[in-house]
């Protein structure tokens, strides 16, 4: 069997999964949201990495589907865990460049918004820099009709797509996540100067900032004392399986 093959079967086999990675406020200490980060359950290898397989998803034009089950498994997941009671936090999940050139994606996320019956503000999508610069106009009908529907928007890897600063401010953008390279030598200078001044221009133009990759204190002390809002990094958790999550959540209720 060929990989694409073994893709589309894990598909009707149900073998994807989310683990959930939390996103902490860094004034309050609590969970405000979780990246949902789809996994390939594979039988008798067991868990595969996105890495090793959504390259080829997207070349195919598999990613469509399973890009489609998982927000609606993320969106079901979080709208059940509000009605719960064991918090009110985001569902953040990442798109690709063939889901955003979907013709209907806004119809697509209307209907599982409706059908989940989550609340659109609790939804955040993540999008990457060279995803929104490729047809800027184009972008901008899209991340609009988005807003629309009442999710947050936010920009994955931010720093590292070589992309022009002007379309911040053209871009319906609610969140910056900066990238983990930046994060990771942040105690040096010129990271430490990036990172600031991406959390000051963040701030200036009204977005949020996530800082992502955070392993140590001293990169959470660092990010705490300059002002930013939110960490995402092993220092708190790694992404987590559902059950762990849902116990992580409750303890820290
Ligand atoms: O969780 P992990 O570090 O293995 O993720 C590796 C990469 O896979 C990350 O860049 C992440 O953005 C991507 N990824 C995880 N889940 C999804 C998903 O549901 N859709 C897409 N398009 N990418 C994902
Ligand atoms: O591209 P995206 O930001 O969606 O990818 C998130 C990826 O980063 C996931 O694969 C996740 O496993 C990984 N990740 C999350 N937290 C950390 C961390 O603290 N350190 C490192 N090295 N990787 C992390
Ligand atoms: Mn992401
Ligand atoms: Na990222």
């Amino acid at each position: 069997l060929t990989m694409q093959s073994r893709l589309r079967l894990a598909l009707e086999r149900e073998e994807f999964v989310l683990h959930y990675q939390p996103q902490v406020d860094l004034r309050t200490g609590h969970i405000v949201g979780l990246e949902a980060l789809v996994r390939w359950n594979q039988p008798d290898i067991g868990m595969v990495s996105p890495g090793h397989f959504i390259g080829l998803a997207e070349e195919t034009g598999l990613i469509i589907p399973i890009g489609a089950w998982v927000i609606r498994t993320a969106c079901a997941q979080c709208k059940a865990w509000h009605d719960q009671g064991i918090g009110k936090f985001r569902i953040a999940v990442n798109l690709s460049v063939r889901q955003f050139g979907q013709a209907d994606l806004l119809h697509f996320v209307s209907e599982v918004l409706t059908q989940t019956g989550l609340d659109p503000q609790y939804l955040e999508i993540e999008l990457t820099e060279s995803l929104v610069m490729t047809d800027v106009e184009r972008s901008i009908d899209i991340l609009r009709g988005l807003k629309a529907l009442g999710v947050q928007l936010s920009i994955d890897d931010f720093g590292t797509g070589y992309s022009s600063l002007s379309y911040l401010k053209r871009f319906p953008i609610d969140v910056l996540k900066i990238d983990q390279s930046f994060v990771r030598d942040i105690e040096k200078s010129d990271d430490a100067a990036i990172v600031k001044a991406i959390i000051s221009m963040a701030h200036s133009l009204g977005m949020h900032v996530i800082a992502e990759g955070v392993e140590t204190e001293a990169q959470c002390k660092f990010l705490r004392h300059n002002q930013c809002d939110e960490i995402q990094g092993f220092l708190f958790s790694r992404g987590l399986p559902k059950e762990e999550v849902e116990h992580l959540l409750r303890k820290k209720k």
